[in-house]
């Protein structure tokens, strides 16, 4: 048994220090508090016990002089805080008890807590699964990010079509972090390069600060605390007096303007948007502040320049902050008299390189001429690198191209790893984008396959499943994610899948409550949840899925008496602003749910419901209530995914392609526990190279002939034969994601899940063997994999108990 490390509050104590919050930080009494005066006193009154360990864990850290790990992300996609550090305290009885004693709802207080929606999705979401596991493991890590004053847009439907609004978290205190106003960094842009002395000196155009505000990152039992720090930009001077005296009122407040600007919002594109001043001014911003901090804090602990990759682990989470090689170097040679040669040597030994995508379109690129006005200085460090690179590795790959700076080669080539994040994409990295790269420098690109925190994603958010898990294997599961593999020896145990399947069951009935609540919903807790969740994109295939809603309600209308196997297509997600395809989508899904929902012959079988604005506290929600996980994007398009794993790992069997980590997930839980259809990666490729694969496709399937002309006509957007010309046309012209090529095997694949879902003791026991098998997905494993392949860090919690 693992003993927690903090010591438990009584339930009488903890409701004091409660009310003591409300009367001293929130300057209220208990009569006239609000829902948010009671969650921010819980906040503060649980953080209150995160500060001794976060302490501890710094103290040890500096006293060790071992490696640290620096997580270098744009993204941070954290969601709420309270139950987390409620959880990892082991305090999270006390806090509902006491806060009931109070007199108020537990889970409305959680709740009214904002998202901290600091990322797009995967990648963000994975920086802060990645947190957590440093955190719980030990290992001595620092996140670097920004603080965005708005985070990710929300989404709103109106008839049926995405509208964003700002995301305003900040309008309220974020009592999760602490600002530390005295650490600050000047962060350049622009000017000239000159060289004086025979020493190259940047004189910068504009200055901003970073300003840093710090959270602690509490591990599970609290046995650990790591640090978040983002960065917020300030102006240099707040004012400009000289400006302001001789009447030019908009110079005088300029610097401030600029400053501002940097960390005002979270660029809501996940896929590169491309040639944004303002996204490089946020990309360099962020590095260039982090590498200060850790080389400031390397030095006043009396370390030697020479000695840096020792100490420092840096890890960049894609491209985004792949300035960091030239920003290195930089300050290496300009800071510290290093020779190019040598600041090339040791940045790349500290530097590794994360890739998520393979998709053209998201492969950073800037125009060199932005490049060399925005960062004169690292726009010759480049050439340098390049130079370098060309000297052991020859002339077949550059950096600069096509009047471009590419960011993907330029990280790969100042890392000492690249890793994919999944085996099949892993492959994919060495076989297509850096293929030559790979070639030239062999061994450099390995595989780490992406995990998920089981503290977040089953302990937390499925308390019904935690509890019978609890009774079946002991409580040393959260950290120790194999364990689960002992549920195996129970799926033929009658009581066991009755239990299993009671979890389920409330599940989707508090999934049910919260609909009804939050928008009026209805739906039938008995029928099958079939759920796909995640941004919406061409290449996930959304579209796929409501086609295949559409081709079955025809189905059921032309036999309204057949065994049809009730269903509810949920969906949720938002669409970047300027996607347009993927907005048609989205109002196609909305529009089809109008009509289909209002069908009477099909109402008790099929209904489609879209809530809006899905983020991680409505994952939270949905995927411990589904029965079905779609993934279905075309093979070889998602690097790995990885709510496909949170949906695994709560009992919901996919539906899904060999994309990403699907295959590892089919080769855990087992063939026969997985719906598999489409075609393969390499058929994928090969369909590409046969003319008119699409019309092709088309004309051979009448079921999906008939869904297309359906939408066509007008039937679900009243009558509007303009609104899904193009969606329809692009099917038909371009169909680069192949909806048409695998659209009947999918339709087939669907029916095998009508089969087996009415089966409802084979498919308990189906959704329990998911959850047995998923052991290997935690994100502790991965963490693992990067410390010892990539970081070569070590945990410094005492050894652990067995
Ligand atoms: C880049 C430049 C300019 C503007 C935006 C961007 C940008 C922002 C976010 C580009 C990409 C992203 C995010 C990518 C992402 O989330 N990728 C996902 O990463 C997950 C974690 O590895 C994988 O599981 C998913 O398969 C992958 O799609």
């Amino acid at each position: 048994m693992t003993t927690p490390r903090i010591s438990a509050p009584s339930v009488e104590a903890f409701s004091a220090a409660i009310l003591r919050h409300l009367k001293l930080s929130l300057g209220k009494d208990p009569e006239h508090a609000s829902l948010y005066d009671w969650r921010m006193s819980l906040a503060l009154s649980l953080r209150d016990h995160v500060v001794e360990p976060w302490f501890e864990s710094t103290r040890k850290t500096y006293e060790a002089r071992g490696k640290r790990v620096y997580y270098l992300s744009m993204e941070f996609l954290i969601g709420r805080l309270v139950e987390d550090v409620a959880v990892n305290l082991g305090f999270e009885d006390i806090a509902e008890e006491a806060i009931t004693a109070l007199g108020q709802n537990y889970g409305d207080v959680v709740a009214n807590e904002p998202d901290a929606a600091l990322g797009n999705g995967g990648l963000g979401r994975l920086a802060a699964c990645f947190m957590d596991s440093l955190s719980t493991l030990g290992i001595p890590a620092y996140g670097y990010g920004i603080r965005y004053e708005h985070g990710l847009f929300e989404q709103h439907f109106e008839e049926g079509a995405q509208i964003e609004t700002a995301e305003t978290w900040l309008s309220q205190a974020h009592v999760w972090e602490f600002e530390r106003p005295e650490v600050t960094y000047p962060i350049h842009f622009g000017g000239h390069v000159a060289v004086e002395d025979g020493k190259t000196v940047w004189h910068a155009g504009e200055t901003v600060m970073a300003s840093a505000y710090d959270t602690p990152v509490l591990g599970w039992q609290g046995r650990w605390a790591n640090t978040l720090r983002l960065w917020a930009a300030k102006p240099t001077t707040n004012f400009d007096l000289e400006s302001f005296n001789r009447g030019d009122y908009i110079a005088a407040s300029a610097p401030e303007a600029l400053a501002r600007t940097i960390s005002r919002v979270l660029y809501p594109d996940d896929t590169t948007d491309v040639g944004k001043e303002l996204r490089l001014k946020q990309e360099y911003f962020f590095t260039s502040a982090s590498l200060q901090d850790l080389l400031r804090r390397f030095l006043s602990e009396g370390g030697a320049l020479k000695d840096l990759p020792d100490h420092v682990a840096i890890q960049l989470n894609d491209t985004h902050p792949a300035i960091a090689g030239p920003e290195l170097v930089r300050l290496l040679m300009d800071e510290h008299q290093f020779e190019v040669a040598q600041a090339i040597t040791t940045a790349r030994a500290c530097l590794a390189y994360t890739n998520h995508t393979l998709l053209p379109e998201a492969l950073e690129r800037w125009p060199e001429d932005l490049f060399a006005r925005v960062l004169p200085r690292h726009y010759r460090i480049i050439q340098l690198i390049e130079a370098a690179h060309f000297a052991t590795a020859g002339e077949t790959v550059r950096i600069f191209e096509h009047g471009e700076v590419k960011m993907g080669e330029l990280a790969f080539v100042m890392a000492h790893h690249v890793n994919g994040v999944s085996a099949l994409h892993s492959e994919l990295v060495k076989e297509t984008v850096f293929s030559d790269l790979n070639a030239a420098y062999p061994g450099r690109i390995i595989n780490q396959t992406n995990g998920i925190t089981p503290r977040r994603w089953l302990y937390t958010c499925n308390r019904p499943l935690r509890g019978l898990i609890n009774d079946t294997i002991g409580t040393a599961w959260p950290d120790n994610l194999d364990q689960l593999s002992g549920l195996t020896a129970h799926v033929e145990d009658s009581a066991f899948l009755d239990r299993f399947q009671a979890a389920k069951d409330a599940n989707k009935a508090r999934l049910a409550d919260w609909l009804k609540a939050r928008d009026g919903v209805s739906v039938d807790p008995a029928a099958m949840f079939d759920v796909q969740i995640k941004r919406i994109h061409e290449y996930k295939r959304q579209l796929m899925n409501l086609l295949e809603t559409v081709a079955l309600w025809n189905d059921i209308r032309a036999n309204p008496n057949g065994a049809w196997t009730p269903r509810v297509k949920l969906f949720g997600g938002k669409a970047a602003p300027g996607y347009v395809v993927a907005k048609e989508i989205i109002h196609l899904i909305n529009d089809a749910a109008r009509v289909i929902n209002a069908d009477p012959v099909t109402r008790e079988f099929l209904q489609i419901v879209y809530p809006e604005n899905y983020n991680v506290s409505m994952a939270e929600m949905l995927i411990p209530a589904a029965d079905l996980s779609e993934q279905i994007s075309t093979a070889g398009k998602e690097a790995s995914g990885t709510g496909n794993m949170k949906f695994a790992l709560n009992g919901a069997p996919t539906i899904g392609t060999l994309d990403g980590a699907n295959v590892e997930i089919r080769d855990c839980v087992g063939a026969e526990n997985f719906f598999l259809f489409g075609l393969t990666a390499a058929e994928v490729t090969a369909r590409r190279a046969e003319p008119d694969y699409a019309r092709t496709a088309i004309a051979a399937s009448p079921r999906l002939s008939e869904v297309l002309d359906q939408i066509r006509s007008g039937l679900f957007s009243g009558g509007d034969r303009d609104r899904y010309v193009n969606l329809v046309n692009g099917l038909y012209d371009h169909d680069y994601f192949l909806v048409t090529c695998d659209f009947d095997a999918y339709f087939a694949a669907q029916r095998q899940v009508d089969t087996a879902f009415a089966d409802s003791r084979t498919w308990t026991r189906m959704a329990a063997l998911n959850t047995a098998r998923v052991g290997w997905f935690s994100s502790d494993r991965t963490i693992s994999g990067y410390a010892k392949d990539i970081w070569q860090a070590q945990s410094l919690l005492e050894q652990r108990d067995a």
